[in-house]
């Protein structure tokens, strides 16, 4: 098999990064190894920011506009008390949306059935070769049988546990890690959402958020240690203990319903640097992973994918590869402000096993601080809604 461009993984990045190829009339081949039932269920991400939304929609995914969920701001609460961030007030207009990941794969898997190039899946790549040569491969198991991918570019959007990553020799490679000492232990639950904005709450047990999926189906979240099972919280404990870190002093009420799905994730802030080798480009989770608080990994999956695309695209409208060379730079750039302010929020909300009551104190500052300056308020509103790409 022969291709332009061979792409490892069908999440959000390998999928966006197929279509827009295929918009810009550059051939690709998608390797994935799950099954598409897989991808199209698997529970992760929900805020699109501003920039995601333009670049999916100007990509043909239209079922966002009509199911998709506009948000012009988020509530912070700590100490009892609530305080909303307006997004549009303090952006200068900006927004960002819900729309579930599962959505966003579903839409572009069927756009890339329907009109794209080749996606495969259960077809598992098992490693790049020559990325140091002008015709890297992709040796892969299709259902069974070895075969391999020639192409002119590799780009592993293969997540956190693929295999293009090792395709870079150590000695070449940097990588910048912190794990914390919790995760999230995530629900999905049939009941209309309590608030109609997402609410990041801090409370002396634990972080908590709400968020939904849509007007009839909610998404919540409570940190829990990191090596929880979440069998082990029966559905009578996780709706006490929300009610338990969402209370106010008004009277606001957490409405209950059938939990139809938990699960605990790990969290983790990662870096790999370069995220380019030769002709292999590394782009989304398979590159960097930032802790869930601040909604960002999905968002910068698609930044390097559209940073991949206009890069290629210069070099056959004007033979220059100066954009390409500039490709790990240019990512790394909005990687590492969104590293930061997931990292940010992370330990804004989290309350740490060891925290101590000076810490506490700090955290509490830190919140009040946003909820009574206008300059503090207005970095948080610019870094949700999104830096922009490139
Ligand atoms: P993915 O989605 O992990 O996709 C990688 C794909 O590669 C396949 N694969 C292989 N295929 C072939 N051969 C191999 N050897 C392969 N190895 C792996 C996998 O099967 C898979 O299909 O990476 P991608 O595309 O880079 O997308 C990244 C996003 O999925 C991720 O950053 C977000 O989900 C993170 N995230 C959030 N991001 C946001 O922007 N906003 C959010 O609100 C948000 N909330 C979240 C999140 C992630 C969460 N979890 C579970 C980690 C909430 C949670 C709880
Ligand atoms: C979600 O809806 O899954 C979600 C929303 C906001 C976050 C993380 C996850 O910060």
């Amino acid at each position: 098999m022969r291709t332009t461009v061979g792409i490892i993984g069908a999440g959000p990045a390998g999928l966006l990064l197929a279509r827009l190829l295929h918009n810009a009339g550059i051939e690709s081949v998608v390797l994935e190894s799950r099954d598409r039932a897989y991808v199209e269920r698997r529970q992760r991400a929900g805020i699109l920011e501003q920039g995601t939304v333009e670049v999916l929609r100007a990509a043909g995914a239209e079922r966002m506009d009509r199911e998709g969920l506009r948000h012009d701001g988020i509530e912070l609460r700590f100490d009892r008390r609530r305080h909303r961030v307006d997004f549009p007030a303090l952006t200068g207009g900006k927004s960002v949306m819900v729309y579930a990941q599962t959505e966003v794969c579903k839409d572009l898997i069927a756009l890339q059935l329907k009109e794209g190039g080749p996606l495969l899946f259960e077809a598992e790549a098992l490693a790049v070769e020559g990325a140091e040569t002008d015709h890297p491969r992709v040796r892969f198991r299709h259902k069974g049988v070895e075969d391999v991918l020639e192409c002119d570019y590799v780009v592993g959007c293969d997540g956190f546990w693929g295999v293009a990553r090792a395709a870079v020799p150590a000695g070449r490679s940097s990588t910048f890690e912190r794990t914390y000492p919790f995760g999230w232990l995530g629900i999905l639950a049939d009941v209309p959402p309590s608030h109609d904005e997402l609410v990041y709450a801090r409370h002396d047990r634990g972080f908590a958020l709400l968020s939904m999926r849509s007007p009839s189906v909610s998404r919540l979240y409570l940190q829990v240690p990191a090596d929880t099972d979440a069998d082990g919280w029966s559905d009578e404990e996780i709706w006490t203990e929300l009610e338990r870190r969402f209370e106010t002093d008004d009277d606001w009420t957490l409405r209950r319903g059938p939990i139809t799905q938990k699960s605990v994730t790990p969290m983790r802030s990662y870096v790999h640097e370069p995220m380019r080798h030769g002709r292999l480009f590394l782009a989304g989770d398979a590159a960097h992973i930032v802790p869930p608080t601040g909604a960002k990994g999905l968002n910068l999956a698609v930044g390097d994918v559209v940073t991949f695309v206009r890069a290629l695209t210069h070099r056959r409208e004007t033979g220059s590869a100066e954009l390409l060379d500039a490709y790990s730079a240019t990512c790394l750039r909005r990687v590492w402000q969104a590293e930061r302010f997931s990292y940010d929020m992370t330990t804004l909300l989290h309350r740490a096993p060891d925290a101590t009551p000076f810490e506490d104190r700090l955290q509490l500052a830190r919140l009040e601080r946003i909820a009574s300056s206008r300059a503090a308020e207005t970095d948080l509103a610019e870094a949700y809604t999104g830096f922009p790409i490139g």
